[in-house]
């Protein structure tokens, strides 16, 4: 008897009776959860509906999981983010079940479909970019692994702005995404802590207790709202708890029965700001209180709640460090460690040395950025007026740790200068980051460059008192949403080739390598990503209204704008190809599409002006009829994890082009590469990993190395010279200055050109340009040969294995927080 065919019936079956159940659970969702008619229902009541109807089926496994980390006792991870960038639940949670047919298969019985639906289900944005984004690929894995990691963050009432692009132009609009309910998350009213905010420090003695109260406080609750987290092939679910501020009064009752009823709403408003709006990444505009008050509110409400947890099922502090870890995510969260000394210290009454003792077994940190101006310090005059037992708390760290400091190096007082909480230089401010390293047990930074560099630099003294505390841990990012859910045609094809697998063991990949000599496979492959391209053309239509051809090369750069991330120098190569076109419009141009996407902070006039000619240079291009097509630009608007997943698995090229030693490492670069795209980029971050892991045929690195970057600026760079040298480069210059891509206002980029011709030219772009224009044209050479290209782009997939998010999440649970997966 043939058992496969057997087998394959038995699946038709249950497929049948699983999609059969869920459509009756869909519409017994509409009827007694949305209470709608079938008649009636719009497309979002299906889709809350739907929502209702595939969260049902992760509940059981939720509570299950909850009660066996219990019960088994468990050290518990818990993740302290000020960003979480999700992306959408539906088709995530669909996945992670199993369901993902036998609910297309139920929505087509009721005549819908899966991808209309899934389209209306707002994307969270709680997060800016690449650190947001790196939270919710853990809390992915995390949950993968079966390992008991709770995420803490906040419920922004509105998250990342919304960009369109107006007469070329970043304009920012609202995002408020919880206007039409959210069905994902369930509130948890019993849940509340109350979070004090100024007032002031009094000593009190109680009994033989000698200790500080914290008093005349304004205060707020924060209220719970969950949300599940399901595991990819395990019956783990986890959590992810973000908080909401709610007024301690429904509202004033002094001014309320004084008859001033709008003043007593208002207070009530004012205490909720505090979740009101996601800050973002915004170095030029500086510390605002509100954000102060942000960092602290998440952080108490989630100690609160995690030591209320610890003592649910243990008498004293004895075994806190065994049973939970905890994780800052950059410096955001670090008033956890003065939140944690004043609970245990003031509420709980534990000596200082063995309090302080605990938090350096249970806290470490991570580091995503070297830049000094990006480096979190507060003004020590604001903490003391917001939260003033904590400054105590930071005195008194410092105090103690300085004392020792004295004590092993004793000559050496330009060194307690150096290392202080306290930075004297800059009208004192706190030191977010070396508070941060003196209370973690472990700090790591997010690729081997990024974490050597750390060590080198902004650490360098931190690294010689702590010699083992500094290690690296390098990026990653899910297989689940950045391969299976955004690239199902080419998800199919590696299913069909070397087994489903790989979703869960992304080494899997390496089967693919010698497929790359295979002339069907290489052909299979070349179809799934022209679907792709396909596909981002239509969207590219839908949001911009130009045209590109899927036949073209996609050069593809999307991330925040940032000019240390040099989009301007991807400009530079677009006016450079322009001109060359113009100068010998019959040579056989390989097509090229080059893509943009990302946000501007608000505030960032360069940022923002790159994005003004961005656009202004594709509306020149675009509608040159000498170019025949062959060169266009696009700008898609409102990047996002929906945008990215449309864009990524078209992309043939990746644009990775920081100055060396800038970026942190990248995750993009991961995303891109993972759905076959070839890397244009420096020895920055976590390209020289790929570049490592894929090998230099496969890769086109150019440029400065980190180590002549400073090496350059030290001997005294001069852009200047290099404009002089290169006439190509100064004709492209003086056709952006001159005003070519904006007759209508012909000085509109001098500030761009002065940046680079007069100011320096801070990230070196000038330094780089040969390179990067010699390597776009060795991706002219290769392009040309279709095959080697696509067999290029086969290799780099086959070689992403050690970029999976499970990867770096057991190096975490393994070297920092030493914890234990959940057994089922
Ligand atoms: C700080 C103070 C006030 C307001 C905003 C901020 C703020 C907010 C967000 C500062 C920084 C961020 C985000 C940083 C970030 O996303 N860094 C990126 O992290 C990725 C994950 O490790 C790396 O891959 C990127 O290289 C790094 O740039």
């Amino acid at each position: 008897m043939d058992t496969n065919v057997k087998h394959a019936a038995f699946e038709a079956d249950t497929l049948g009776r699983d999609a059969d159940s869920l459509r009756h659970s869909i519409a017994s969702h509409l009827l007694y959860s949305v209470g709608k008619d079938s008649v009636v229902a719009s497309p979002r009541d299906w889709l809350t509906a739907l929502s209702a109807a595939v969260r049902d089926r992760l509940v059981e496994r939720w509570m299950d999981t909850t009660r066996r980390q219990y019960k088994q006792n468990l050290k518990r991870i818990y993740y302290l983010s000020m960003e979480f960038l999700p992306g959408r639940a539906l088709t995530n949670a669909l996945i992670a079940l199993g369901l993902h047919d036998e609910c297309q298969e139920a929505l087509r019985a009721l005549g819908l479909d899966l991808d209309t639906l899934e389209a209306l289900e707002p994307d969270p944005a709680l997060g800016n970019g690449g650190l947001g984004r790196l939270a919710a690929c853990f809390l992915d894995s995390m949950a993968t692994l079966g390992l008991p990691g709770f995420g803490y963050g906040i419920r922004y009432e509105y998250g990342m702005f919304a960009q369109r692009i107006h007469a070329g132009r970043q304009v920012e609009f609202p995002d408020h995404w919880l206007v039409a309910g959210n069905p994902w998350e369930f509130p948890r009213p019993e849940v509340k802590y109350t979070i004090q905010f100024g007032g002031r420090v009094v000593q009190v003695t109680n009994g033989d207790h000698r200790g500080v109260r914290w008093v005349d406080t304004d205060d707020v609750f924060a209220m719970a709202y969950d949300t599940i987290v399901p595991g990819y092939g395990t019956r783990a679910v986890n959590t992810l708890r973000l908080w909401s501020a709610t007024s301690t009064e429904v509202i004033n009752l002094s001014l309320f029965n004084q008859g001033n009823y709008t003043a007593a709403i208002e207070e009530k408003n004012h205490s909720e700001n505090v979740s009101r709006v996601l800050y973002p990444d915004d170095s030029t505009e500086g510390g605002r209180e509100l954000r102060l008050r942000q960092e602290y509110f998440f952080v108490s409400a989630s100690l609160q709640d995690l030591l209320r947890r610890y003592f649910e099922s243990h008498a004293g502090v004895e075994q806190l460090a065994d049973k939970v870890a905890i994780h800052l995510n950059d410096t955001h969260p670090s008033f956890a460690v003065p939140e944690l000394m004043r609970l245990l210290v003031d509420a709980h009454h534990v000596p200082w040395t063995l309090a302080w003792r605990l938090c350096t077994k249970i806290f470490s940190y991570t580091n995503h950025t070297l830049m000094p101006e990006a480096l979190e310090t507060w003004p020590v005059a604001m903490i003391e007026r917001v939260l003033p037992r904590h400054m105590k708390i930071i005195y008194d760290i410092n105090e103690l740790f300085l004392d020792q400091v004295r004590i092993e190096h004793p000559d050496d007082a330009d060194l307690l200068r150096r290392v202080s909480l306290i930075d004297e230089s800059h009208g004192r401010r706190v030191r977010m980051a070396y508070l941060s390293v003196l209370a973690s047990h472990k700090v790591n930074g997010v690729s081997k460059l990024h974490s050597q560099l750390l060590r080198e630099t902004i650490f360098a003294d931190f690294d010689r008192l702590f010699p083992r505390r500094f290690v690296n841990r390098t990026n990653g990012i899910t297989p689940r949403r950045w391969l299976a859910l955004a690239n199902q045609d080419l998800s199919r094809l590696i299913d069909r080739n070397i087994g489903t697998q790989w979703r869960a063991r992304l080494d899997d990949l390496a089967k693919l390598r010698p497929l790359a000599g295979d002339a069907q496979f290489v052909a299979a492959f070349r179809a799934a990503k022209g679907a792709n391209k396909h596909r981002l053309a239509d969207y590219v239509m839908r949001t911009t209204g130009i045209a590109i051809s899927p036949e073209s090369l996609f050069d593809v750069q999307i991330k925040r704008i940032h000019e240390y991330k040099r989009q301007l120098l991807n400009v530079l190569h677009v006016v450079t190809r322009y001109k060359r076109m113009l100068a010998n419009p019959q040579a056989p141009w390989v097509p090229r599409t080059v893509i943009f996407a990302g946000k501007s902070a608000s505030a960032y006039f360069m940022a923002k002006l790159i994005i003004n000619l961005i656009n202004d240079v594709a509306a020149t291009i675009n509608a040159d009829a000498r170019l025949d097509g062959r060169l266009k630009v696009v700008f898609v608007p409102n990047y996002s994890v929906s945008a990215a997943s449309v864009i990524i698995p078209a992309a043939d090229l990746s644009e990775q082009i920081s100055t060396a030693g800038t970026e942190a490492s990248g995750t993009g670069n991961m995303k891109l590469a993972l759905n076959g795209a070839l890397t244009i980029g420096t020895e920055d971050g976590a390209n020289i990993e790929i570049r490592d892991a894929v090998g230099a045929d496969d890769v086109f690195i150019f440029g400065m190395h980190a180590d002549e970057v400073g090496r350059r600026r030290a001997a005294g760079y001069s852009p200047r010279e290099v404009y002089a040298a290169n006439p190509e480069l100064k004709q492209v210059l003086d056709l952006i200055g001159a005003g070519h891509f904006s007759p209508d206002d012909p000085a509109r980029y001098s500030p761009i050109v002065r940046a680079l011709l007069e100011h320096g030219d801070h990230y070196m772009l000038l330094a780089d340009y040969a390179a990067y224009v010699a390597a776009q044209d060795r991706v002219d050479t290769l392009f040309q040969d279709r095959d080697a290209w696509h067999r290029s782009a086969i290799r780099n997939v086959a070689a992403m294995g050690p970029f999976s998010s499970d990867r770096t999440i057991a190096e975490y649970a393994d070297g920092i927080w030493r914890v234990q997966p959940v057994s089922f």
